[in-house]
């Protein structure tokens, strides 16, 4: 049968591998053969509505092959979940090199600027399951895929730039630890549990990663919103065999924006989806999200200076003792074709590693490079992962002798599997342009053993603390005063206490006064150095490094019908002009009509868009309709939502709904008009600003 024939047929031709274009796209041809239905095997059905059976309505025949495969496919869809970082969006997207440093690695992306390499990045949540909601308190995942020219380059980071633990061998009992517990089976996708803060507890290395888990950076806004950190120190090398140490962070041009926690509970109800939808109305409207890659360079005697290791996975470099220089932009462009092709099946490892780039002796880092290629073939089943369009290296050919394995597609032709041979057939390695480790001496005796140099556990953490604003400090007691509130054992929250009793005495003393402890606990033990004051850094806060303009955020507009023509047109049109979209809520989906009678349709009905789906309400509202509005339960919350997370809010005929909602004596100067256009400029330029904060003093909390 020729290719016409078949597809003709509606068969696929054997066109059920997937490629990558010239231009490095992707191409998926499986299921998208023709307009006919057809088995696996290319067998055109006639029927997929009824199993074939023997009289009516009689027992179903074992001799159905279209029903028994469609069955048997469906029983096999699923494959296990990431055992943490379960939950994750992918997106396709370009790195381009703004500055080359070749003189400090030979890695391709950064040989010459201008050099493009394309990337996958899939953003995650840690600790819930796949179907959990987006805005857990929780770490997240920001892993990227390099496919240079001389192979994948994976750099599987974090938004935080610390991690929980200092070796490998800790990490199944913290993640036992934070998951759902054996006996019970919850709680999913939250650290407000005693299991989680038992570990913690006696764990002081985990106190500075503590420190910015109860910070804002684990409700982000939006994954768009976050910083990305390699965490570990790596090695950059150079065509001489030089090395350089490196830090990765991946700065948003979006700006640091978070939720509060009220809202992220709220958010979670409203929109469990939230940021993977938000990325993908981001790409789908043009608005790509950009990250600047920054590196910190620094050579031994560098490193030498700290009192801490700069391979100690729970310690930064401050960015003011060593600067993070930007040397590349990452532009998230494209959305996956299929998420589980895609997002599900990309394998990151962090032993995925190209020349220029090399791996440094943190316990942390070395124990990963064993479990993330372990967890693939777990996860995909077959060593034959490295295959799969998303996981295969598209900038370089492939060849080795690798062979058969579950699901092999790719076996070489001819004879020759192995090497060396002398058939003058297959690849061979090749010293100089391969792949050749950076030679470290080390010396010493074999032991299981935690360096001196990793013991200080506290003077980051308060670094990390005194370096935020009184607000973000504000945020942080109320989390840890949540979180330790929801354990049961009251030894649990006494042991935090002392901890915090090193990092800073205030907090320690507002958790005790938050929790209701009876006194306050000595200062935990400690074996080493307990402490030296660093000072503090701009760098770590989120509210220093905010957004510089209202552009990519979105103002959410209650309108009702006969709302004023000109007010509405104006109010759009100045939202369009600052970058930002608007959108609808209104009593119901079809919409309202204006004063004009123009028909203005809605985005969503009130109820089903609350306000804290938005970064700014306005309320205008038609002078007939406004009443019944205000009666409306869901839009009283819409409002005082938008008033308890202190958001810019701009109000047109809605002194009823003012009144109903309980705020009349409580606008401030978060609150603007809507009449003339001056009121909406004024309104926008206020909203540049993520919050009027200064509404946040005057909420009981
Ligand atoms: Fe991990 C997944 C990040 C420590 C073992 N990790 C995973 C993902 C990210 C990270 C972003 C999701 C990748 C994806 O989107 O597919 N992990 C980190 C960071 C760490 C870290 C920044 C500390 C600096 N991880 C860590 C340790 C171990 C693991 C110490 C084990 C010893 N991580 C895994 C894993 C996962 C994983 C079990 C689950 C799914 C996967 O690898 O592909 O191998």
């Amino acid at each position: 049968m020729t290719k016409d024939q078949a597809k003709q047929r509606g068969g696929e031709f054997n066109d059920l591998v997937s490629d990558y274009g010239a231009g490095g796209e992707f191409h998926q041809h499986a299921g998208e053969g023709g307009d006919r239905l057809t088995t696996a095997q290319g067998v055109v059905i006639a029927d997929n509505q009824n199993s074939l059976r023997t009289g009516a309505p009689g027992p179903t025949l074992l001799e159905d092959f279209v029903l028994r495969e469609k069955i048997f496919h469906f029983d096999h869809e699923r494959i296990p979940e990431r055992v943490v970082h379960a939950r994750g969006f992918g997106l396709h997207g370009i790195f381009e090199c703004t500055r080359a440093i070749p003189e400090i690695t030979r890695a391709a992306p950064f040989q010459s600027k201008g050099k493009i390499t394309e990337t996958f990045v899939r953003f995650s949540t840690v600790a819930g399951s796949k179907g959990s909601m987006d805005l857990a308190r929780d770490v997240r995942g920001f892993a990227v895929k390099f496919y240079t020219d001389e192979g994948n380059w994976d750099l599987v980071g974090n938004n935080i730039p610390v991690f929980f633990i200092q070796d490998a061998i800790k990490f199944p009992d913290l993640v036992h630890a934070v998951k759902p517990a054996p006996d019970r089976g919850f709680p999913q996708a939250q650290s407000a549990h005693d299991n989680f803060w038992d570990f913690i507890s006696l764990t002081p290395e985990s106190m500075h990663m503590v420190m910015w888990q109860m910070s804002d950076r684990t409700i982000p806004k939006s994954f768009r919103t976050m910083e990305g950190f390699g965490v570990h120190t790596f090695r950059f090398v150079n065509a001489a065999g030089e090395s350089t140490f490196v830090k990765f962070h991946w700065k948003p041009r979006q700006g640091l924006q978070s939720v509060l926690w009220d809202e992220a509970v709220k958010i979670n109800g409203a929109d469990p989806d939230r940021h993977r939808r938000d990325l993908w109305e981001a790409i789908e409207t043009g608005d790509l999200p950009r990250w600047d890659l920054a590196v910190q360079m620094f050579d031994q005697a560098f490193a030498d200076r700290f009192d801490f290791d700069v391979l100690d996975p729970t310690k930064i470099i401050p960015e003011e003792e060593c600067p993070a220089e930007v040397i590349g932009t990452l532009t998230l462009n494209r959305l996956v074709d299929n998420f589980f092709a895609e997002t599900e099946q990309v394998a990151f490892c962090t032993q995925n590693v190209v020349p220029g780039i090399d791996f440094t002796d943190d316990p942390l880092l070395q124990g990963r490079n064993f479990s993330y290629l372990d967890t693939q073939l777990k996860r995909l089943g077959s060593p034959n992962f490295t295959k799969l369009p998303i996981n295969a290296p598209r900038g370089c050919p492939v060849s080795n002798y690798q062979q058969d394995g579950h699901m092999q597609t790719s076996n070489r032709k001819g004879r020759v599997n192995y090497e060396p041979n002398s058939w003058g057939q297959g690849p061979r390695a090749h010293p100089l342009e391969g792949y050749v480790s950076y030679s470290v001496r080390n010396e010493g005796e074999k032991r299981r053993l935690r360096p001196e140099s990793f013991a200080d556990h506290y003077s980051q953490a308060r670094q990390f603390y005194i370096s935020q604003t009184s607000i973000e400090k504000g945020h942080i007691r109320d989390a840890l005063i949540f979180e330790l509130s929801k354990c049961e054992v009251e030894d649990i929250r006494v042991r935090i206490v002392a901890h915090l009793m090193h990092i800073d005495t205030d907090l320690a003393a507002e958790v005790a006064q938050g929790l209701g402890l009876p006194s306050m606990p000595d200062p935990a033990p400690t074996s080493g150095p307990t402490r030296t004051d660093l000072p503090p850094s701009d760098a770590l806060s989120i509210l220093k490094n905010g957004p510089i303009s209202f552009a990519g955020r979105t103002v959410g507009v209650m309108v009702s019908d006969g709302v004023d023509a000109a007010a509405m047109s104006s109010l759009s049109a100045a939202i369009k002009a600052a970058g930002a979209q608007m959108k609808i809520v209104a009593p119901a989906i079809g919409g309202v009509i204006d004063s004009g009678g123009t028909l203005h349709r809605a985005d969503e009905k009130i109820g089903g868009g609350p306000s804290v789906l938005f970064d700014a309400v306005a309320v205008l509202l038609g002078p007939d309709t406004a009443a019944m509005v205000a009666r409306n339960p869901a839009a009283q919350d819409f409002l005082r939502d938008a008033h308890a997370h202190c958001k810019f809010i701009a109000l047109d005929q809605a002194k009823e709904l003012v009144t109903a909602s309980g705020l009349t004596d409580k606008l401030d100067g978060g609150y603007f008009g809507l009449t003339t256009g001056d009121d909406i400029t004024d309104f926008l330029d206020a909203c540049v600003d993520l919050r009027f904060w200064a509404r946040e003093a005057t909420l009981a909390h």
